[in-house]
């Protein structure tokens, strides 16, 4: 027990030296001083230190920082590439399509919804793929698919945010699936996530056909923040939104989930894009109710600051 809290400790003052001097080097994080760059090294090559004991790190100040506040809870994955020779992969596994080895990070960062602010790491999950062949993926129940990783890391993170006024878990279109909506959204806890595939509804329509039959019912300019190959710039944008039950899939295996999820959906398009410019357009789908066209401008905001963990 001594041994994982120090341990913990060290992850945290690691993870804490990443962040100040922008650098994962030893010797650069240790600042000259030999010593703790040999501390840092032997922690990292300790078999006994494991994965999930730095993450659980990742923690301990977010814990309390979020007391009292309406959490924006933002999940996402991303491919981190090392360079390998065929002789030697480092251990690593394949990541996106093709001969690229390295190792995928799926973190949860809390902001406060009201300012902006960040407050930390909440959890998340680093892994390595196999090489081994996978059954196909809808015939995979979800603990042998990776996705397990949204409904995981925002299970594990309702302990952490408990502090929390209220917590908004807001996931890209990977995390819209069934289970994510029938599983996790509790008085405290809402999601909100952008549309993968449509949604088969309760009462035998499409998601996006009962979209087409809502008009647009307001307008506004809206700031985008600057991300990877787009600047900064503004969007025109035309709003609706509804309230929909999204039907349980008749291919899911696991049990105890309803047949039903009833959600508000909230679409965005920019008719007027510039030139040039991909238009803007988000359907999403949350777990707050809205009554008006500011509730749902409000999500539209709260779905921008996704951006911050890209
Ligand atoms: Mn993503």
């Amino acid at each position: 027990m001594v041994w994982r809290s120090s341990s913990r400790k060290r992850g945290a003052a690691l993870l804490q030296a990443i962040v100040l001097r922008q650098t994962v080097c030893l010797r650069q994080l240790a600042e000259g001083k030999h010593s703790e760059e040999i501390r840092f090294g032997r922690f990292l090559n300790n078999g006994a230190v494991r994965v999930e004991e730095i993450i659980d790190g990742w923690s301990d100040q977010t814990q309390s920082a979020v007391a009292g506040r309406h959490v924006l809870a933002l999940q996402d994955t991303s491919e981190i590439k090392f360079a390998t020779t065929p002789d030697n992969r480092r251990d690593l596994g394949k990541i996106k399509k093709g001969n690229c080895f390295g190792l995928l990070l799926h973190p949860m960062l809390a902001l406060d919804a009201d300012t902006g602010s960040c407050l930390g790491l909440v959890g998340g999950k680093v892994w390595t793929r196999g090489t081994d062949e996978l059954t196909p993926h809808a015939e995979r129940p979800l603990n042998e698919k990776e996705s397990r990783r949204w409904v995981e890391t925002a299970e594990a993170a309702k302990p952490l945010l408990l502090r929390a006024a209220r917590v908004t878990a807001i996931a890209d279109r990977e995390g819209d699936f069934f289970i994510m909506w029938a599983r996790l959204p509790d008085q405290r806890f809402d999601l909100l996530s952008r549309v993968m595939h449509d949604h088969a509804l309760i009462g035998g329509s499409k998601l996006r056909d009962t979209v087409e039959t809502v008009r647009f019912c307001d307008t506004q300019t809206i700031e985008l923040r600057e991300r990877a190959d787009h600047p900064a710039r503004q969007a025109t944008l035309c709003l609706r939104f509804g309230q929909a039950t999204i039907r349980r899939p008749q291919n899911l295996r696991e049990e105890g989930l309803p047949d039903g999820v009833t959600l508000s959906w909230v679409e965005v398009v920019e008719p007027d894009a510039p030139e040039g410019v991909e238009p803007l357009h988000w359907l999403l789908l949350t777990t707050h109710a809205l009554s008006s066209a500011t509730d749902a401008w409000q999500i539209i905001a709260w779905y921008k600051q996704r951006w911050m963990i890209e």
